[in-house]
């Protein structure tokens, strides 16, 4: 059931032009055509103000995004994808078919908890001067993983032929190998549907490169 948003102030969404999580929740605004708030959260000044104590009532985690909605405050950008999904008119994120929804979750799952924590900012700076490296090697092995499904249940997006939650994930995903300068030549499946994905408008307009917070010589 859709709620009534008349009488709804707009979500706050307290994140980082950079953060491939905030970002999840930006391309499902965007593909809802959901109007929200920004509250920039800088991941790197002042040694990040995700670890200051007023961030830290928002969420306890010390990660973005955050996301003030509907009177709450709601962190994990899957589960605030889904509360988006269940509560807002648009297309569904997640398809309707049993078959297919699993399919969607799987894929979801295995980058947002097998691979993004693994090259997250804190478990990076943990790692010190190996963190490259080590990044790489759980893109690449998270990425194996990552082609040999998504051959089995891609068409013209992630799973068939309907944008999804997957497709969310991967985008941002994907962005953040290149960061990592991993070679995505060697997955053509995924390069292709990341390079079809990222034509569409949803995706460009919450691109790491035209946010508020996107520094001047970052900005495409
Ligand atoms: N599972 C969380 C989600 O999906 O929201 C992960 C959130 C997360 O790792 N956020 C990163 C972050 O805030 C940015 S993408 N990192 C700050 C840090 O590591 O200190």
């Amino acid at each position: 059931m859709h709620l009534s948003l008349g009488c709804l102030s707009k979500p706050i969404l307290h994140g980082y032009f950079r953060s491939s999580c905030s970002w999840r929740v930006r391309i499902a605004f965007a593909l809802k055509g959901i109007e929200y708030d920004q509250a920039p959260v800088n991941l790197i000044k002042d040694g990040g103000l995700q670890r200051t104590q007023q961030y830290k009532a928002l969420n306890p985690m010390q990660q973005v995004p955050a996301l003030e909605i509907d009177g709450i405050t709601l962190c994990q950008s899957l589960a605030v994808i889904q509360y988006i999904d269940e509560t807002r008119p648009g297309p569904l994120l997640l398809p309707a078919d049993p078959k297919k929804r699993a399919q969607v979750r799987m894929i979801s799952d295995l980058i947002a908890s097998g691979i993004q924590p693994l090259q997250s900012l804190y478990v990076i700076q943990k790692i010190g001067a190996e963190k490259v490296q080590w990044a790489q090697h759980f893109i690449d092995r998270g990425f194996q993983a990552l082609e040999a499904i998504l051959k089995q249940t891609a068409g013209k997006y992630c799973v068939g032929d309907e944008i999804s939650m997957a497709d969310i994930c991967l985008v941002p995903q994907v962005y953040n190998a290149e960061r990592f300068k991993v070679d995505v030549e060697q997955y053509p499946t995924i390069k292709r549907l990341n390079q079809t994905l990222t034509e569409i408008e949803a995706f460009k307009l919450s691109h790491p490169s035209c946010q508020p917070d996107t520094p001047p010589d970052l900005r495409a």
